[in-house]
Order: structure tokens, then C-alpha cells, then sequence
């Protein structure tokens, strides 16, 4: 048909097949493929049904992203589902790898589909600040009613075939070969002239009942999202329109959210995501180190929730601690945490065993010596890390990957503590870290590329998002972080409250604001951190010193009521902040919420223009991308660099000066790199000047 498109043919059975590597996205070549296969396999009489089927390694992964905001080519994806549910004869999709978006709506228009067992179907285009605009939201309520399509659509999850099977999705799971497979099934339906029913004229399931119920659960926790509310909407049309209204309504909505800001942050994050695991200096192809056993250095908060993650990729894991006791205690608490998943219907309990059985306790180091891949979760001391890594260069097997999960410290000094620094870098999880996507590859001066390239790969095989940095003081995350820790306590000093900054952050659309995190994590981390180096925190420090350690201790900069987790102000740290203030001589004012966000945001983005100055980070994308998946900024207002790029780094640079002169602090002063830009009248992602 075209370069994308094949048709052939096995005897009365016409196969189309589509190639358009990496994961078949359905661009408008594909498209215009397509309608061409459907016309001819139409007007040809000696063709009996129609198989459409993707080459590769996978069915069509959904539109072609990269097409949107841009002019449409016709014929357009709605075209090509119309000249399928035209078609007299059976067409059935043949589905392998995730077909998923416009891929799966395609699918729903067939008459029947198969798949291979492993294949997943879903419509993902919330995580894109969309809704599925080919249909998904009418026919998919129509074959397994509007609750569970809802569930899909809003989450943007898919399920597996089996699943789908089940749910009477997919009419056959195939063994073998797929083409084969759906061969063989569509001559049974021809034989047995089965009645082709389009999913459109389904209506049977599209009962209203649990429908808001179900709404109200799964939207609960997104607030600020368009999508989300748009993805309920399209679903109930299809309870409460005919198929053709409810169709045009979902159009509607989609060219709505397409042209939105919301969609366009989602859609950069989805392409910076993919952008920063192409790590400078790394050439394409270098191949990772093997990674078929790994081994963890401390089961505390951090160490236990890594090993989560191997065991969870399917990697036997060793995990050491200093004595039986400690070990049990961090072994005990994966088992809880495991037991809480399955308890929620998360993991099957035999998986859960299965997972256990991987994680393999011990308290001397030695037994670490044949892994492959070895991280450090001790304590947060420079001297106990070198020493664990003079251990482990004595003890680990010639080319494993040595790892610190260090948050703040010099990887390159601790590299420096072995023989082998090549084989040193910093693999930095969040916590928890068997839930947060984030992991922070730190490359230190000496870490060898294929090094890095095993860090990536692993990253990417415990399913979380790598970035890599370089190292400076708290790499990119921690570094911006404290910028605007040090904002938030001038925030206090100068007459806001923990519940009003929280707020506006909250409002800005943080799942936490700054002093409900600070409680989580707990006050007494940084105090000692403080105390270590010579440093005050002055609201903290006495907060601190009056027992306020956080959600562990019941109290910090709020209180929580016993067995809760909801921060609730407190008048004992109103009063501490009132002193502190005036003993400071400061004259306190009612703080707007937007200056708040200013001063919570913009020193962030300030730092992140020093650490691209400074290489830290290759790109402004790679910052957003930390801040999305490990410090919980909103999705759908792209990362801290593009919001700037977004709001103009002029206005930035200007806000910055004002905050610089009033407060004094110079590192408020906005970096060059902002300076510059703002003259040039460019933003960070502008492309440089030819
Ligand atoms: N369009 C364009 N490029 C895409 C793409 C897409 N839909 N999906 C992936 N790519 C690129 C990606 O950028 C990367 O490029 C390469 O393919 C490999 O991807 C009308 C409107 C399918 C599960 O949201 O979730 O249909 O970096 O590294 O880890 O209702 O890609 O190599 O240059 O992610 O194996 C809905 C998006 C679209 C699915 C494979 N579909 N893709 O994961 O590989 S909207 C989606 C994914 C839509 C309709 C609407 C994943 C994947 P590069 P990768 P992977
Ligand atoms: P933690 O105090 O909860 O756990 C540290 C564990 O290491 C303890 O159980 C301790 O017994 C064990 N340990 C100490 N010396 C050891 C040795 N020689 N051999 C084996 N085990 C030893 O601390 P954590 O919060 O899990 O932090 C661990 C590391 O991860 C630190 O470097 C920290 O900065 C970093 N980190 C912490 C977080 C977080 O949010 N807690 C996030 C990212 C990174």
C-alpha cells in the first residue's frame, strides 16, 4: 500500500499488516494505509475478512504524538474507523505487545479481536491531560459498561488479555503464531456466518448505576486536572446520548484538551521522560553490564524499599544489615508493606511469597561478593560510607556496579575510598522507594559509561524514570529543594503560617506543601544535618529542640491527632514562630498566596539555571522530569523549567531581583543564564540562536 502498509493475502483472508517501528503510532501515512487496504479489501469479492495486524513489537501504540498541535492530515483516525464499521465482511485485529490509545480504539471498531496472552490493551490519554478522542469513551462502556470503562479511562491503566478476554473484550487469546491465530479464527466465523455486530450498536451494558459513585472515587485525588473531569463526562454521554451525539461530544472534548496548557506540560514531560535516558557521552549501544543479582547495603527506610524493587523486577536480592535484629526489623517491615498491597488487592499473595523469597537476609557483607550490581542505603555519614565502599571494593566481584543511595554527599569522594571508581556512581531513590518513579543516577568524575549505561538500564527494568547528574551538594532534586526550604522559612519569619503556604502550594497543585512533607520526612534529619554543619534553621531548631520531630513524634510544624496523617495547625508553633520573628525585628505582613508561589517556585527554578550553567543537568527537561516524578510537582504544569519558559524568564528575572533586594540573600539574584535569556527574550528550551 505504502511504506508502512502491506497487504496480502492467504487465500480468502486479506492480512494488512502496518510497520512503522518503533511501536507503530498511528501517523497519517499509517492512516492513509490503511483506508486504502479497507477500499480494496472491500471492492474485491474474493476476499472473504480482513485481519488487521501490526508488525514489530507491538499493535499501535496510539496516535502519533508528535502530530499534535499541528495541522491535521486527512484522513484522520475517525476516517479510518468509519471505512472499518463500513465494511461487509468481518474485520478482526490481531493483538500483540500494548495496544493502547487510538490503537485499542481502532481495535474496538473491528468486529472481533485476538490477542496473544501477553498483549495489554488501554486507553492512556489522560496521562497525556486528554481523553480518548477515537471513540473509546462510546464503545468501551458499551462492552464492559461504564463503570469499569471508566476505571480504565480515568487511570489510564491498561489490563491485561487475559483480563480483556474475560471482560469479553477480546473474543479469542491465540496461541502461537498471532497472524496464524486470527486466520484461522475469522475462517471459523465465516464458516459459521457469525452476525457482525458493531460495538457502536451495543447497549445493553450502559447501565448509570454505581456510575457517579465510581466518578467521584477515581477523580477524588486529581484535583486541578482538566482531563480527568472531561474523561467522566464523554463516559456518562454514553449512558445518556445516542452513540453518534455522545461520539461528536467526545470530539468536542478532545480538540478541547488537545489545544490546552495542560495537555501540552503532559506531553513534554512524556518526551523529556524519553529524552533523559539519552545520557551524553554514553554512545548509543553501549551495553549495560549484566544485572541478574543485586545486593543492598542497610534494610532502613530506604534499603528495605529498595530491595522491594529488584524483587519486584523478578532480581534475587541480598540484603545486609549490622545485626539479626536490626536485619529482622527491616526484613519485617517489606513483609508489612507487601501484605498491605495484597490487602488492597494490589499483588496476589502467592506473588507477594514469590517476591519475599527473593530477598535474602544476612548481616555479614562478604555474602554480597557475587552480585551484580550492589547499592548503599547506610547511614547518612561521609566516614561510614567509605568505609562500607573500602569493604565492598575488598569484597565485590570484578565489574559490579557499586552504588551509593546517598541524598546529598560527594559520590566522587566515596569513589575515591576504593581501587575501582570507574564502577562508582550514585543511584539516588525517593522515598518510599518501592513506590516513588524517580532514580537519580549520579555520574562522578571517574564512573566508566557502561557503568552509567547498566544504572539506566536498571532504572528503567524496576520500572522507574533515570536521570542522570552530575555531582554537586543534593545533585539537582535536593539542591533546588533547598532553596526553597530556606524561602519557606523566610515565608514564617515574615508573617506567614505552615497552613498558609502549604496551602498555596497545595493550591499550585503539590499533592504536600513544604512543612507537611518536612513533617513527614521528619525535622530531626536535617537538624542533625544542621548541627553538623554548623548551620540554624531558627523556626526549626526550636521546634526541634521543643520535641517537634514531625508526624513521628505526633508533632512538628503541625500537630496530628493519634493513628493520623492529617496535619492540623498548632498553636504551640504559631507562638514559637511569633517569637522568632519579633526577637528577629521583623515587622510581620499578611503574605498573598501568589507571592507565596512566586517564592516557592522561582528561587527553584533559579537554582536549576545554575545547574545547567554548571552541566549538573544536560537539559532544562531533565529538571522537570525529577520534579514530577520525585517531588510530586503537577504534572500538567510541565516541571519547573517549562513553567518558567511558560510564564517568560523575564518576568522570573524581574520577581527574582525584587526578592534579592528585599531580603538581602544574593543567591536570589537571578543566575546568568536567566539574565541572559530574558534579554534575548528566549526560554531555557528555546533552541540556540543560529
Ligand atoms: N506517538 C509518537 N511516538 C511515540 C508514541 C506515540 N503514541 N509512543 C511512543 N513513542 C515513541 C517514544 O517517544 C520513543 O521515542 C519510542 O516511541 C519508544 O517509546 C485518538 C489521542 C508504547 C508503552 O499514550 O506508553 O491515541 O525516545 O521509549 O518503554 O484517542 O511508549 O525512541 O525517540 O516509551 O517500550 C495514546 C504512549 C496516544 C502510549 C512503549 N498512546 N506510549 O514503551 O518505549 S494519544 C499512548 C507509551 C491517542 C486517541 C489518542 C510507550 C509504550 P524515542 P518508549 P517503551
Ligand atoms: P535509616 O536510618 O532508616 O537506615 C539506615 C540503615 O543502615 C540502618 O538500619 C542501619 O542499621 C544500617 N547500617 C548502618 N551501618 C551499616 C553497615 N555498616 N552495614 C549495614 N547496614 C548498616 O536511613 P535511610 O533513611 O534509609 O537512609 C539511608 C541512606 O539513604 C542515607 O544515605 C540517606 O541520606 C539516603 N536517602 C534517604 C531518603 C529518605 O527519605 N529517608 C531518601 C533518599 C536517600
Amino acid at each position: 500500500m505504502n511504506a508502512s502498509v502491506d497487504l496480502r493475502r492467504d487465500g480468502e483472508i486479506a492480512v494488512v499488516t502496518v510497520d512503522n517501528p518503533p511501536v507503530n503510532a498511528l501517523k497519517h501515512e499509517v492512516r492513509a494505509g490503511l483506508v486504502e487496504g479497507l477500499r480494496r479489501t472491500r471492492d474485491d469479492a474474493t476476499v472473504e475478512a480482513v485481519i488487521i495486524a501490526c508488525a514489530g513489537r507491538t499493535f499501535f501504540a496510539g496516535a502519533d504524538i508528535t502530530e499534535f498541535g499541528k495541522p491535521p492530515q486527512a484522513p484522520g483516525l475517525g476516517e479510518v474507523i468509519a471505512a472499518i464499521e463500513a465494511m461487509p465482511k468481518p474485520v478482526v485485529a490481531a493483538l500483540h505487545g500494548t495496544a493502547l490509545g487510538g490503537g485499542f480504539e481502532l481495535a474496538l471498531a473491528c468486529h472481533f479481536r485476538v490477542a496473544v496472552a501477553g498483549a495489554r490493551v488501554g486507553l492512556p490519554e489522560v496521562k497525556l491531560g486528554l481523553l480518548p478522542g477515537a471513540g473509546g469513551t462510546q464503545r468501551l462502556p458499551r462492552l464492559i459498561g461504564p463503570e469499569k470503562a471508566l476505571k480504565m479511562i480515568v487511570t489510564g491503566d491498561p489490563i491485561e488479555a487475559r483480563e480483556a478476554f474475560a471482560d469479553g473484550v477480546i473474543e479469542e487469546i491465540v496461541d502461537g503464531d498471532l497472524t496464524d491465530g486470527a486466520i484461522a479464527f475469522v475462517r471459523r466465523i465465516v464458516a459459521d456466518r457469525r452476525p457482525l455486530r458493531l460495538v457502536r450498536d451495543r447497549d445493553d451494558k450502559l447501565v448509570a448505576e454505581g456510575f457517579a459513585d465510581a466518578a467521584e472515587v477515581l477523580t477524588r485525588r486529581l484535583r486541578g486536572r482538566e482531563a480527568p473531569a472531561a474523561c467522566v463526562e464523554a463516559v456518562r454521554n454514553a449512558i445518556v446520548l445516542p452513540f453518534e451525539e455522545g461520539l461528536q461530544r467526545e470530539g468536542e472534548l478532545f480538540r478541547k484538551l488537545v489545544a490546552g496548557d495542560q495537555s501540552k506540560a503532559q506531553r513534554h514531560i512524556f518526551f523529556a521522560e524519553r529524552e533523559a535516558a539519552r545520557v551524553p557521552g554514553i554512545p548509543d549501544g553501549t551495553k549495560p553490564r549484566p544485572m541478574a543479582t543485586a545486593a543492598v547495603i542497610g534494610a532502613g527506610t530506604m534499603g528495605g524499599g529498595i530491595a522491594m524493587c529488584f524483587a519486584n523486577a523478578g532480581i534475587p536480592v541480598t540484603i545486609v544489615e549490622t545485626s539479626r535484629d536490626l536485619l529482622q526489623r527491616g526484613i519485617d517491615r517489606v513483609a508489612a508493606n507487601y501484605r498491605t498491597t495484597v490487602s488492597r488487592g494490589g499483588l496476589a499473595a502467592g506473588e507477594m511469597e514469590h517476591r519475599l523469597a527473593l530477598i535474602h537476609g544476612v548481616t555479614e557483607l562478604d555474602a554480597v561478593g557475587a552480585a551484580d550490581f550492589v547499592i548503599e542505603a547506610v547511614f547518612e555519614e561521609m566516614d561510614l560510607k567509605k568505609r562500607v565502599f573500602a569493604d565492598l571494593d575488598r569484597i565485590a566481584k570484578a565489574g559490579a556496579v557499586l552504588a551509593t543511595n546517598t541524598s546529598t554527599l560527594d559520590v566522587d569522594a566515596i569513589a575515591r575510598a576504593t581501587k575501582r571508581p570507574q564502577d562508582v556512581l550514585g543511584t539516588h531513590f525517593f522515598s518510599p522507594a518501592n513506590v516513588m518513579r524517580l532514580l537519580e543516577i549520579v555520574r562522578g568524575a571517574a564512573t566508566a559509561p557502561d557503568a552509567v549505561a547498566t544504572a539506566v538500564a536498571l532504572g528503567r527494568r524496576l520500572d522507574k524514570v533515570p536521570v542522570t547528574v552530575g555531582v554537586c551538594y543534593g545533585f539537582v532534586g535536593n539542591r533546588m529543594l533547598a532553596r526553597r526550604s530556606v524561602e519557606a522559612e523566610r515565608l514564617l519569619l515574615e508573617g506567614a503560617l505552615p497552613q498558609e503556604v502549604d496551602a498555596a502550594v497545595t493550591g499550585f497543585g503539590f499533592p504536600m506543601g513544604p512543612f507537611a512533607m518536612a513533617d513527614m520526612a521528619g525535622l530531626d534529619v536535617g537538624w542533625r544535618i544542621r548541627k553538623g554543619r554548623g548551620e540554624r534553621n531558627e523556626i526549626e531548631d526550636a521546634l526541634c529542640e521543643a520535641g517537634h520531630f514531625g508526624q513521628k513524634t505526633g508533632k512538628g510544624y503541625f500537630r496530628y491527632e493519634a493513628g493520623s496523617r492529617t496535619p492540623l495547625p498548632d498553636p504551640e508553633v504559631e507562638r514559637t514562630i511569633l517569637e522568632v520573628s519579633s526577637r528577629a525585628g521583623i515587622a510581620r505582613r499578611p503574605i498573598p498566596p501568589e507571592e507565596i508561589v512566586e517564592r516557592m517556585v522561582y528561587p527553584m527554578v533559579n537554582e536549576g539555571a545554575r545547574i545547567l550553567e554548571e552541566g549538573i543537568a544536560t537539559r532544562p527537561g531533565d529538571i522537570d522530569v525529577i520534579w514530577v516524578y520525585g517531588y510530586g510537582w503537577p504534572v500538567w504544569r510541565g516541571g519547573p523549567m517549562y513553567y518558567a519558559d511558560r510564564l517568560g524568564l523575564a518576568q522570573i528575572r524581574d520577581r527574582l531581583t525584587l526578592y534579592a533586594e528585599r531580603s538581602g540573600d544574593e543567591t536570589l539574584r537571578p543566575a546568568t543564564r536567566i539574565s541572559r535569556l530574558a534579554a534575548e527574550g528566549r526560554g531555557f528550551a528555546s533552541p540556540a540562536p543560529s
